[in-house]
């Protein structure tokens, strides 16, 4: 059942025990956590290589914040913060490059540019032209759930049975993927920590990431530096770097096979050493310890 690969343009992910990690590159004014920080595209390049060095296996490059109540950007606007650095990068990065884009007319670009991933908050409903570009180019793509719009999804998330609702949607996302023709190989999905969901969902949603496995796709999951850490926590501004550790941790227990997330070296210290104590291994409850009888 758990997908042991995914499929992209050039090349083939092998997943295996331990989660991939996607590293994050915002080139953004205002992301959430580091908006402003590589707005700059020598400084976003720099970050890229930092991100690469310290063990991303995929870089996820997005040039509109999709934070709660965030404004949309114009796809000219998208494609003047992204394109400068994806042209400096492809070709050059050994990993693979995913864009983090609802517009076709972004992902097109980026496409031709060399990236090997179209990440969409949407799911491909954003855009009509999303589907046939994935189609035609051999992208790989994630789909990702969202209640509402980044413009509305905070107000009030509703749900009679969050994680249900969520795999029906990402079941219905993938079937409406297969049959425009994008292969099942090609396609992982994505809870989608943080987008129309309160704390007990994002829980809900964490502690249940194993059942998203059922539909023959990669699971990824985002819960880098986001606000149920400090809900958890209840301190709004504590350093979620930590607590993103903890959800990394109970994710690849899972064996969710990507997360996206800012602070790899962090992060893959901690799943490197997780995996190596045995945290991946099944726990024999009950048993006695070996020892002479
Ligand atoms: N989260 C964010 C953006 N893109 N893509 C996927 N597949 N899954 C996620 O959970 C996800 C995502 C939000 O995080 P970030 O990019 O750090 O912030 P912002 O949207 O403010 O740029």
């Amino acid at each position: 059942m758990r997908a042991a690969f995914w499929q992209l343009r050039t090349r083939r992910l092998a997943l295996g025990r331990r989660p991939l990690l996607m590293g994050v590159l915002n080139v953004t004014p205002d992301s959430f956590s580091d908006g402003g920080q590589f707005l700059e595209p020598q400084a976003a390049v720099d970050h890229a290589w930092r991100l690469a060095a310290e063990g991303a296996d995929i870089l996820d490059i997005g040039g509109e914040s999709t934070r709660p109540y965030a404004q949309p950007v114009p796809a000219q606007e998208e494609l003047r913060r992204v394109m400068p650095v994806l042209e400096a990068l492809a070709g050059r990065l050994s990993i693979p490059i995913s864009i983090d884009t609802y517009k076709a007319a972004v992902a097109r670009q980026a496409l031709d540019a060399g990236a090997e991933i179209i990440n969409d908050i949407t799911a491909l409903r954003g855009d009509p032209a999303m589907v046939p570009l994935a189609v035609q180019s051999g992208a790989a793509v994630c789909l990702m759930h969202m209640q509402g719009t980044p413009q509305t999804m905070q107000e009030n998330p509703q749900y009679e049975d969050v994680v249900g609702e969520v795999y029906e949607f990402l079941r219905r996302r993938r079937d409406a993927a297969l049959a425009a023709g994008i292969p099942l190989e090609r396609i992982a999905v994505d809870p989608g920590i943080g987008f129309g969901k309160q704390l007990e969902h994002n829980l809900a949603l964490l502690q249940n990431a194993w059942r998203l496995h059922a539909l023959g796709c990669p699971v990824l999951v985002g819960p880098s530096r986001k606000r149920f850490i400090g809900q958890v926590l209840g301190d709004s501004e504590a350093d979620r770097r930590y607590g993103t550790v903890g959800a990394a941790l109970a994710l690849a227990r899972q064996g969710v096979q990507i997360l996206r997330v800012h602070d790899v070296a962090m992060v893959r210290q901690a799943l490197m050493v997780f995996e190596a104590a045995g945290g991946l291994d099944p726990i024999p409850l009950g048993a006695p310890p070996a020892g002479p009888t």
